[in-house]
């Protein structure tokens, strides 16, 4: 792997120097990204200082360096970790053969449709979170916001280069067409429904960061495996950088959880939105809202694509090569429910074709460990409430379960029972309102908005009372 070169127009690890083309075509796309950047970035705050973290190489410890940086000037780069020797696809018809070093003519198309799913997603969630730096409840938080604000603009320059390095003129055009569509737009929306979705709110954002970027974590822990040499090691790279992202999220509702749980206590008798904090159950409104439009991200479950991408070796499962013992998975099969004669009915489909399920079955482990860690907050409180994940049916729009409805247990439901349900299955606009109350800006050092708890610690080893951002 060649050294990392910080110093060029593009920071990057993939010895762009040497291919003049392509560095011209790369250098062309930049300010194309600066101006995307400009409007639908996080909205203000571009003269402002903030400690953020960039990465300057991909060696597991010290990739990256912390220190105060405006956002226009943070330095995008592309990195990849280091290649294999030798590696050979890890699974599918093509299982130990070598990786590809270039894309397969026959594998062209699905390849550049996954790999601009994945990058259309990274500059959605930026565009989401634009207006939520007026809303901080605190510089710690809104420190984190800008992290992860900037690293997903990289991730985004990690696909396009790909793009621009082994789609010629189509990938090109699609990198074009990633700076062009809006999260929202009736027009031009972002490809996958999540993105397109308001995040008006930190709770939101936190439950955002939690689930949606937990799909981010797994789809490109299955992108990691690929055959296609070069989307398996610049997604490894991004997985190092996500863990933060999901940490915000995960903490950030804990910490929420925990604030309420506070208040409860020095309020027994009333209602914990009065004293100006969430209420755990309006909490449970909002994991089942995010979680179940997360859910669809994974797509159907079952899918002819799924089986294919698995079968040419483009997208395998997650940790393929360390978990599966049978890297081929013709034979066996997969037990899905799908609602037939106006019940759900057990069905074994071939594995290939289960694979969206699969992975959403990982997710929903990993999904479960955020809920007992926030379990275990509300117990030390010795408060009787216990959060729970929605069944994977619940308000799914794709896949097979879209079109029925289904009550948090999963059970089928008509209609009528689930409009009458959902006021205490997903937010109401009363919720909203309530949450949407609580958005007042705190931004002094050391403050921190009345609705969350402070961190347990600083970023960093900094203390909670460090300028995270100069304003
Ligand atoms: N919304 O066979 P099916 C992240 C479409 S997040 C709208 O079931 P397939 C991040 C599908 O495209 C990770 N449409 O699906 C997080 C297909 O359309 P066409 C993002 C949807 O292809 C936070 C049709 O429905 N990465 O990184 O097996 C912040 C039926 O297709 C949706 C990836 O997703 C939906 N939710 O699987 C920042 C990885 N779901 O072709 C970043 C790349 C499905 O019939 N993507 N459809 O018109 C993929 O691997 C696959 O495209 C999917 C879908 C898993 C998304
Ligand atoms: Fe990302
Ligand atoms: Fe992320």
């Amino acid at each position: 792997m060649p050294t990392v070169d910080t110093t060029s127009k593009i920071p990057n690890n993939v010895d762009l120097a040497s291919d003049r083309r392509l560095q011209r075509a790369l250098e062309k796309w930049q300010p194309g990204f600066l101006e995307w950047w400009g409007d639908m970035g996080p909205s203000d705050f571009s003269e402002n200082d903030v400690y953020l973290r960039t990465a300057i190489s991909v060696d597991s410890d010290g990739w990256a360096h912390f220190g105060h940086v405006r956002m226009p000037d943070y330095r995008w780069g592309i990195f990849l970790e280091p290649r294999q020797a030798d590696r050979r696809i890890p699974f599918g018809d093509n299982l130990g053969t070598p990786a590809w070093q270039e894309v397969p003519g026959e594998y062209r198309t699905d390849l550049r449709r996954i790999i601009v799913a994945q990058a259309d997603t990274e500059p959605a969630s930026v565009e989401q979170q634009r207006m939520l730096g007026h809303t901080s409840p605190s510089l710690y938080d809104m420190r984190n916001l800008f992290q992860v604000n900037v690293e997903e603009g990289r991730h985004l320059w990690a696909m396009v280069y790909l793009l621009h390095r082994y789609f010629g003129k189509d990938g090109r055009n699609e990198a074009e067409g990633l700076l062009e569509r809006r999260s929202g737009n009736e027009d031009r929306p972002r490809i996958l429904g999540t993105f397109n979705e308001p995040l008006s709110t930190w709770l939101d954002f936190f439950m955002f960061t939690m689930f949606t970027d937990r799909d981010g974590k797994f789809q490109l822990l299955a992108l990691a495996e690929s055959g296609f040499d070069p989307l398996a090691m610049t997604t490894r790279f991004m997985l190092t950088e996500e863990a933060h992202h999901m940490f915000v999220g995960q903490t950030g509702v804990g910490r929420v959880v925990q604030r309420t749980c506070e208040v409860m206590l020095e309020h027994p008798d009333s209602d914990p939105a009065e004293h100006g904090a969430v209420p755990l159950d309006m909490i449970q409104r909002y994991i089942n809202y995010w979680v179940s439009s997360s859910n669809d991200l994974y797509g159907s479950e079952v899918s002819s694509n799924a089986a294919k991408y698995f079968a040419s070796g483009i997208k395998g499962r997650a940790w393929e090569e360390k978990r599966y013992e049978d890297h081929v998975a013709l034979e066996g099969s997969y037990e899905i429910e799908r609602v037939e004669n106006g019940r759900l009915v057990k069905e074994e489909v071939p594995l290939r074709n289960a694979m969206n399920e699969v992975l959403r079955s990982e997710y929903t482990v990993d999904n479960q460990k955020g809920i007992d860690y926030w379990n275990r907050i509300v117990a030390r409180h010795d408060l009787d409430f216990e959060f729970r994940l929605p069944s994977r049916r619940f308000r799914r729009e794709i896949g097979l379960h879209a079109g029925f409805h289904f009550d948090l247990e999963g059970g089928l439901v008509d209609e009528a029972a689930f409009e009458n349900g959902c006021p205490s299955w997903i937010p109401t606009q009363e919720d909203r309102d309530h949450v949407e109350s609580l958005m007042e800006p705190c931004l002094e050092h050391g403050k921190i908005a009345g609705w969350i708890a402070p961190p347990a610690k600083g970023i960093q080893g900094q203390p909670f009372e460090f300028d995270y951002v100069r304003l």
